[in-house]
């Protein structure tokens, strides 16, 4: 049997590619999606932040890795990674079922330091407690941005390719899973459903990954948008952003306010096309 890889694809690719090897396989990569200038710009900026972040309180956070959350109003070229359209419409054409629209789930940097072990295997799908999401049902997608090379040394990605409609009992060892290596200013996706995990670092240097997580609409956000960002800060952000934090509602009822305003409308003067919730 020929042992799964994960698919890989260059930045002249389209979503259509990318969201079928994705359901296919539950995990790609798309190499060199942004420039170098574009990561030493968001490295510079998150720096100061990753000075001050303390290491992870547990085994699963690693008592050796940072994570900085909030990385929208900390680091401004961020926006250029969480509203990637390449990203967006992959993530579009993925996530299912959705009637209506997906939003942001959460964004950290995760920066394995030397000598950290592998992180547990998993999948981000747990977060979602106890509710058993059905194996044909894609309810989120992850990303994972390479800010430095991302080696197997390193400490790159784990993943497991295929593992993404195997129940979610079966579990898988490290020989199981394959490194998503790849060049700065790549990505690798994959879905909530799929096995993976953060690798050992054997290596002198920091991996800094940009982890990017989206959901669909009409569930909870890993990550508390509303709470991580004042509604001054979420003014400056592009109207496509300010929808993916969730200011525009998850579904026809979900996220109003006064009896049927859309959140949306807090954030302008200006009169907008969805003041009113999306039609039933
Ligand atoms: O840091 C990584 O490469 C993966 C981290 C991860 O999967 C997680 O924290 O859920
Ligand atoms: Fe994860």
């Amino acid at each position: 049997m020929t042992r799964p890889t994960i698919p890989r694809y260059g930045n002249d690719t389209n979503a259509e590619t990318v969201s079928a090897a994705l359901r296919e396989h539950g995990a790609v990569i798309i190499e060199r999606l942004v420039d170098d200038a574009t990561c030493d710009r968001l490295h510079a900026e998150l720096q100061p932040w990753l000075d001050t972040t303390p290491v992870g309180g547990d085994e699963f956070s690693g008592h050796n890795t940072r994570r900085t959350g909030g990385l929208l109003a900390r680091c401004p070229s961020s926006l250029e990674l969480v509203g990637h359209p390449l990203v967006l419409d992959v993530v579009d054409q993925t996530l299912w079922p959705k009637k209506t629209t997906f939003q942001l789930h959460l964004t950290q940097s995760i920066a394995i330091g030397p000598g950290s072990p592998a992180q547990f295997l998993h999948r981000d799908h747990w977060c979602f407690d106890v509710f058993p999401v059905p194996r044909d049902v894609d309810v989120e997608v992850s990303t994972i941005w390479a800010l430095t090379d991302f080696t197997e040394e390193r400490g790159a990605t784990r993943v497991v390719p295929d593992s993404h409609r195997t129940p979610d009992d079966v579990r898988y060892t490290p020989d199981d899973s394959l490194p998503a290596e790849m060049p700065r200013g790549s990505v690798v996706l994959y879905l909530g459903s799929t096995v993976h995990g953060g690798g050992e670092n054997r290596s002198d240097d920091v991996r800094i990954g940009i982890n990017v997580d989206y959901v669909l609409g009409w569930l909870r956000q890993e990550e508390n948008q509303y709470l991580t960002y004042s509604l001054d800060e979420v003014r400056t952000f592009p109207e496509r952003i300010q929808r993916l934090l969730g200011y525009e509602p998850g579904a026809y009822a979900l996220g109003y306010i006064e009896g049927g305003r859309s959140p949306m409308t807090l954030l302008s003067d200006a009169p907008l096309a969805d003041t009113q919730s999306f039609q039933p």
